[in-house]
């Protein structure tokens, strides 16, 4: 047996996000948002699931936050949804929806677990996305807008912010791959979009300098770990720039304020590159205090001249793979903290990393033995991270209950806590009660 022992102030949590698990979509008067456009768009979602109701937990929120004290985690991320703040994303101010965030956040510091806020997961108000979505620099000010309001309001009750999930996502997955809303697939309108998540995350962080806040701010890029299939100088340059697609397109520029080469010459071939406006580099390139990373899996990759954008090919090594079809390789999230360290020795939160196993409810119980091992495997490798002298203050499980898994709908589950979607029962599951475990001895036990 070994014990992994975790520094006396690691923070342990879980994560959500607002559209997966709120529900209430057309209540107290939040607005449209892109979500909830593409969940309605015939094909794009499998079985045409939507996020009106979820989890529901818009309105069991306190049940959900007596799970989470059960748990013992020390902290909770979440995402705020713009759209209840500021429905039409750029002009009046629903207290409503302020209301509810105060309500929500007050009740977790009531139960000492720290409140971690995502400012933007993903859903845009509906209005924004009329007139161009991130495209436009509208937009971009009125994510400024939004944000300033946050500042305001929870600025020192909420200590620690992350501007953007995913910008992968936000950016490629979304209007180059077109699986997430708005569901484009034009490389450089992925491009531009990227380029405006970029933007008004500088001018953000910019605001939250300005405005003094009591508390400490980043963004939370997901890296998909790539390993060339060979050592030949093509294979190991196909997955540098597998990698580089997900971390240094977004990270350069927030730390260098440069785009890097090699994604550039990438892009270029296909015939798209960023537009940049005079002083946009420098607003982007601000300081900031700390990374987030969002980490599932890993992929082997081989040069493929003709192989679609990154000219590249992924190899099925044969792997054991998550019911979503992931393969699992808990080194990968070494790799990437190690990779991470070229941005400087900055504090790392894992502010995602889980596993889809869809074991159901048996006689009351669910027994996901898979996923405590994904999580088991892929936290020693957390705990040899920081062994290395890592800043790695803080792990995420994704999730802390089942929830809209976006264009898979409820049928791929990441909870630790088990849904019943008909009658919105929880019931904690196995690795609940393991990770329980891990929580409350502050240590990882291993049987070998
Ligand atoms: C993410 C996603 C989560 C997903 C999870 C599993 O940030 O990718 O933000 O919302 O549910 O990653 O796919």
């Amino acid at each position: 047996m070994t014990i992994f022992q975790f520094p006396s102030d690691f923070k342990w949590g879980t994560a959500t996000a607002s559209y997966q698990i709120e529900g209430a979509t057309k209540e107290d008067g939040r607005g449209i948002s892109i979500w909830d456009t593409f969940a309605k768009t015939p094909g794009k979602v499998f079985n045409g699931d939507n996020g009106d109701v979820a989890c529901d937990s818009y309105h069991r929120y306190e049940e959900d936050i007596a799970l989470m004290k059960e748990l013992g985690i020390k902290t909770y991320r979440f995402s705020v949804a713009w759209p209840r703040i500021i429905p039409d994303g750029d002009g009046e101010i629903n207290q409503k929806g302020l209301d509810f965030y105060h309500r929500f956040v007050d009740k977790l510091i009531e139960n000492d677990i720290e409140p971690f806020c995502t400012l933007y997961h993903w859903d845009l108000p509906q209005a924004l996305q009329d007139i161009g979505g991130w495209e436009n620099r509208r937009t971009v000010d009125a994510f400024v807008k939004y944000s300033e309001v946050m500042f305001r309001e929870f600025g020192g009750k909420i200590k620690y912010w992350l501007t953007f999930n995913e910008p992968w996502c936000i950016a490629f997955l979304s209007n180059f791959l077109g699986a997430h809303a708005p569901g484009n697939t034009d490389l450089q309108v992925s491009i531009n979009v990227g380029h405006g998540i970029l933007l008004a995350h500088g001018k953000s962080v910019q605001k939250f300098r300005e405005l003094g806040v009591d508390g400490k701010i980043g963004i939370a890029p997901n890296m998909e770990w790539s390993e060339p299939y060979s050592k030949t100088e093509a294979d190991q340059a196909a997955a540098d720039r597998n990698i580089a697609w997900f971390a240094d397109w977004f990270l350069d520029p927030v730390f260098k304020g440069t785009y890097p080469q090699i994604m550039l010459d990438c892009f270029e071939a296909a015939g798209a590159r960023p537009e940049i406006q005079p002083g946009d580099m420098e607003t982007i390139c601000q300081p900031i205090d700390h990374i987030g990373l969002n980490y599932y899996t890993m992929s082997v990759v081989r040069s493929n001249p003709g192989g679609g954008l990154l000219q590249s090919e992924t190899l099925d090594m044969g792997l054991v793979r998550t019911d979503i079809g992931w393969p699992v390789e808990s080194r990968g999230l070494y790799e990437a903290l190690h990779y991470l360290q070229k941005y400087g020795d900055i504090d790392i939160y894992i502010t995602e990393n889980g596993a889809c196993i869809n074991d159901g409810l048996e006689n009351g119980e669910v027994k996901d033995f898979r996923r405590i091992s994904y999580l088991q495997q892929h936290i020693a490798q957390v705990h040899r991270a920081i062994n290395d002298g890592i800043n790695l203050k803080g792990y995420m499980a994704w999730s802390m209950m089942d929830n809209y898994e976006w264009a898979e709908g409820y049928r791929m589950r990441f909870g630790l806590v088990h849904v019943d979607y008909r009658s919105l029962v929880r019931t904690p599951k196995e690795s609940f009660y393991w990770y329980q475990n891990v929580i409350r001895n502050n240590w990882l036990e291993t049987k070998d």
